[in-house]
């Protein structure tokens, strides 16, 4: 698939009262501004044309633009984030989705969805049941899926303690392939995959972004880096320092179309 598009939002003044269990500490404001930059220029050496919406310090979490919708290449469906400190990130995400989607379906109470829930394999999606994406979240959005002829399966991750989103373990590169942590259920939904397995002391790697045939990866990742180039991928690596804090990751700062 190609990508001709994304949308960014940098992290807010507030950025360190957002939702974290990394224990990592509190992120640097400067450092992650810094990092956000270059994620920018890595977009746009991936051939993607890169909007940025201004910082929103009402919302901490805002950086992490991709959990508000799912954009699709016949419609956008907005999201109604599992976090309730999240909810109002939707709207001003909504707007700038207008000028690109003429048709923004959305997930209504009490359904929740997260964008990080939700992985796209060339025209099928798998959706993550979460502490985050509900049950009746997950149906509205496979049915409102299927409405714009766009399969889907689930793959439920609430008993796997370690992932908040199905990408944070889990990413689709392309031609069939996925590169995913131990963590992510082995269901029937994975069977048609080849599936790259990342070591377990490079768990955070899993999440990682396929544009345009170059793959974005967090720095630091040797083996998974290697595995990667080894399936015929030029990678770009990233500092995620300031990220990782917050329990963030490259897909989520991003929404690509
Ligand atoms: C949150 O807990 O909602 C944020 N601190 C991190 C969201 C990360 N988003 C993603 O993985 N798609």
């Amino acid at each position: 698939m190609q990508f001709t598009r994304a949308i960014v939002r940098p992290p807010p003044p507030t950025y360190a009262a957002g939702i974290a269990s990394a224990n990592a500490g509190a992120p640097d404001l400067p450092r992650a501004l810094a990092q956000h930059q270059a994620y920018c220029l890595a977009l746009e050496q991936c051939r993607l044309a890169v909007s940025v919406l201004s910082a929103d310090a009402e919302f901490p979490d805002s950086c992490f633009v991709e959990d508000t919708a799912v954009l699709t290449a016949r419609g956008a469906i907005a999201t109604r984030p599992g976090a309730p400190s999240r909810a109002g990130e939707v709207s001003s995400i909504v707007a700038a989705l207008v000028p690109y989607f003429s048709e923004i379906a959305c997930i209504t109470a009490p359904g929740t969805v997260d964008g990080g829930d939700i992985c796209e394999a060339e025209g099928h999606f798998l959706i993550g049941l979460s502490l985050r994406t509900n049950d009746e979240g997950a149906r509205q959005l496979a049915s409102l899926l299927g409405d714009i002829g766009f399969p889907s399966s689930f793959i439920d991750i609430r008993g796997s303690r370690r992932l908040l989103h199905l990408k944070t373990g889990l990413s689709y590169l392309d031609d069939g392939r996925m590169i995913l942590t131990s963590d992510v259920p082995r269901t029937a939904a994975l069977a048609p995959y080849e599936l790259i397995e990342v070591p377990e002391t490079e768990r955070y790697a899993a999440n990682c972004l396929c544009l345009n045939d170059k793959v974005i990866i967090a720095d630091g990742y040797p083996a998974t880096r290697a595995a990667i180039e080894a399936s015929g991928y030029e990678t770009l690596a990233l500092e995620m320092s300031e990220y990782r804090k917050m329990d963030g990751g490259l897909s989520c700062l991003s929404l690509r179309f």
